[in-house]
């Protein structure tokens, strides 16, 4: 079946954002390709329980606005909210105290933009779009990215508070490396959005795992591990434990599956098992979700205890997702 768009017909439906598209499809008797009018509801998915960031994506495709502008706004949420200790301002430094983050988002052509150890700047996720956007490179890091953010307007900013900081001397007296399940790892934001036109969009931002080595960039930045999104197929995304979904190109293995076939859903637990067969002793986190491109989502995580928010026309749900260990 071809799925090229060729008309857009703005019938608004009860929601007020959804909008009909008359797409091209085989017909199965004759073989011809014919016009068929497709229904297409604006939808807004991200990991962990982020009724704001959520909320926010869904204002802006509300006011007609793109999925790269909900994603980038919808994270931007969570990026400035110090209660959020994974993410931008209030995150949780590594064994230095230094706090540093990684971001990347993606857009409906397939171009993408990321920063990694990216320090002083609260909104990680616009930089990277401004490296998509404004730049001929795809990556950019450390102190590099932190230059590029001055030169195009950010501000400088610590984003160690004093909570974070005072858990950080705590952590100290032991030194130890030891994220703790659902806590340490809570929270980076993997977002997906379909706007009005049927177009997806993804963005994942983080501060990295807690007391992680100084230098030390997790999966949340790389393009096909933390976030994958193809516009013709759908979207995942990923949080956890960065350095297995690493190993397993996750996002972009579950945008694959669901291209092969398998649902969202599927896709979601076929990514976590390929993790689970690799480690016996499945003492972390990995979650991710999906979406496919007609809107259907799906999540699945090792360790019970991650939901994901869906935002659409059906109204605003944090699922819980399913787990491998019960
Ligand atoms: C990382 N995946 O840096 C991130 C951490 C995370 O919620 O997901 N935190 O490995």
């Amino acid at each position: 079946m071809q799925r090229r768009k060729f008309l857009e017909v703005t019938s608004l439906s009860t929601a007020g954002i959804a909008t009909s598209t008359m797409i091209a499809c085989q017909d199965p008797k004759s073989g011809s390709e014919v016009a068929v009018q497709k229904e297409i509801n604006p939808i807004v998915i991200a990991t962990w329980d982020v009724p704001n960031a959520t909320s926010k994506a869904w204002s802006v495709l509300q006011n007609g606005g793109n999925s790269l502008d909900a994603v980038e706004q919808g994270v931007m949420i969570e990026e400035a909210d110090v209660n959020n200790q994974s993410v931008g301002k209030g995150g949780r430094p590594d064994r230095d105290g230094q706090v540093s983050c990684d971001a990347c988002i993606m857009d409906k052509a397939g171009n993408c933009g990321s920063v990694v150890y990216l320090q002083n700047v609260v909104h990680a996720i616009s930089v990277a779009r401004k490296v998509m956007e404004d730049t001929p490179h795809v990556m950019l890091a450390g102190n590099g990215a932190e230059l590029f953010a001055y030169e195009k307007g950010f501000p400088k900013e610590d984003l160690l508070i004093d909570k974070s900081k005072k858990e950080w001397e705590a952590w100290l007296e032991t030194k130890e490396y030891k994220p703790v399940i659902n806590i340490e790892n809570h929270d980076t934001i993997g977002m997906l959005a379909i706007d009005k036109n049927g177009d997806l969009s993804g963005a994942c931002t983080t501060s990295g795992m807690a007391y992680k080595l100084k230098g030390r960039v997790g999966d949340s930045p790389i393009i096909g591990a933390g976030l994958f999104v193809d516009n013709e197929i759908g979207g995942a995304t990923a949080t956890g434990v960065g350095e297995e979904v690493v190993k397993t190109v996750g996002s972009f293995l579950i945008v694959e599956l669901m291209r092969q076939g398998m649902s969202p859903q599927q896709a979601c637990e076929e990514g976590v098992r390929r993790i689970v067969a690799k480690n016996p002793e499945l003492d972390f986190q990995v979650g991710f979700i999906a979406i496919n491109k007609q809107g259907l989502t799906g999540g699945y995580c090792i360790q019970p205890g991650f939901t994901y928010r869906v935002y659409s026309p059906e109204g605003h749900i944090n699922h819980p997702s399913g787990s491998h260990i019960s």
